[in-house]
């Protein structure tokens, strides 16, 4: 497998060790340090890091420093404060796991972890993530497409979008405690968007297997969309003939549209979207239309107003 390059930490941050270390000491340094309360009693990996494969479409972009990708996140559940999900997210437990699948769908019932996973091959893709805030991150996601999930599924012909949910549980979510967006955590995607060979399944990032607080044990990565269309911790796929209304859509339809297609013209009503901030550089870097994968992905819209439909 690839060997990381990491992108350089400012001077005051430079440890010159880890700049040195190999992978696996890199991760034991950085994702160790983040999952410390956990340490010990974390069970069977979903996944043997010697079978997942290169995959296609990565970046070969400089990847940010693991320790910001695993200290600084986004999941609400678990507090609104970027240091509060790793803070908080080990209590959680996410083995076993189950995935029910619901609707327009000629399997539905409830999956366990294992066997949603078992048929599939594992590659690392090197994916940006670009926050809606306005910072992004270019992280080795290892998963799987959703498209292939999706087949095996088998939706109906009036299937024409993919909702998805993450747990609630309050016994060891703070965050869901306070109506913060009206809870489970709901996104979704159009059917194409879904079956689109750029949009993953992801169990783990940087060779080892997902922190909770990236969305353990499943979560999905859209690379083109805003961070938010990329649920974390995974419960329930439902298949429908309508477009569900999203949780962050619900919240405040102005300023998170459905589609979220990370687009530098079509700013957010409270600021700009024009450049971005590349967690571990310094300065600003202009957005690129659909985050870097227009060619991939562009055609998805033809005819479509993209400043309507944001
Ligand atoms: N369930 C859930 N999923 C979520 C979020 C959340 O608050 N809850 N935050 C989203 C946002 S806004 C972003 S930018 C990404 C951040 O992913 P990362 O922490 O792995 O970088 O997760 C997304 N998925
Ligand atoms: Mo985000």
């Amino acid at each position: 497998m690839t060997r990381y390059r990491f992108s350089e930490p400012p001077p005051s941050e430079i440890t010159p060790k880890a700049l040195w270390l190999s992978r696996r000491e890199v991760m034991r340094a950085g994702l160790a340090l983040a999952l410390a309360p956990l340490a010990g009693t974390v069970d069977a990996a979903p996944f043997d890091p010697e079978q997942v494969v290169a995959g296609p479409f990565s970046t070969d972009e400089p990847l940010t420093d693991p320790r910001a990708a695993t200290g600084y996140n986004n999941f609400y559940e678990f507090g609104t404060r970027k240091s509060e999900p790793a803070a908080n997210a080990w209590r959680m437990q996410t083995s076993p796991w189950d995935v029910v699948v619901e609707g327009e769908v000629a399997r539905p019932g409830r999956y366990g972890l294992e066997d949603l996973l078992r048929p599939h091959t594992l590659e690392e893709r090197v994916y940006r993530l670009r926050c809606v805030e306005g910072w992004s991150m270019v992280i080795p996601w290892v998963g799987f497409p959703l498209a292939a999930l999706i087949t095996r599924l088998e939706p109906t012909s009036r299937a024409r979008y993919v909702e998805f949910e993450t747990l609630v549980d309050e016994a060891v979510m703070p965050g869901v405690r306070r109506p913060v967006i009206a809870w489970p955590y709901r996104e979704a995607l159009r059917m194409d968007e879904a079956l689109h060979p750029l949009t993953l399944l992801a169990v783990g990032m940087y060779g080892e297997v997902m922190p909770n607080q990236n969305g353990a044990p499943i979560r999905l990565v859209v690379p083109w969309k805003y961070g938010f269309k990329s649920i974390k911790s995974i419960v329930a796929i439902r298949f429908h003939e309508q477009r569900p209304v999203t949780s962050w859509e619900q919240q405040a339809p102005r300023e998170y549209g459905f589609y979220a297609n990370v687009n530098p013209e079509v700013d957010h009503p409270r600021w700009s979207q024009a450049s971005e901030r590349r967690i571990g550089e310094s300065g600003r870097r202009p957005t690129l239309p659909f985050n870097g994968y227009a060619e991939q992905v562009a055609h998805l819209y033809d005819g479509m107003d993209l400043r309507r439909y944001f």
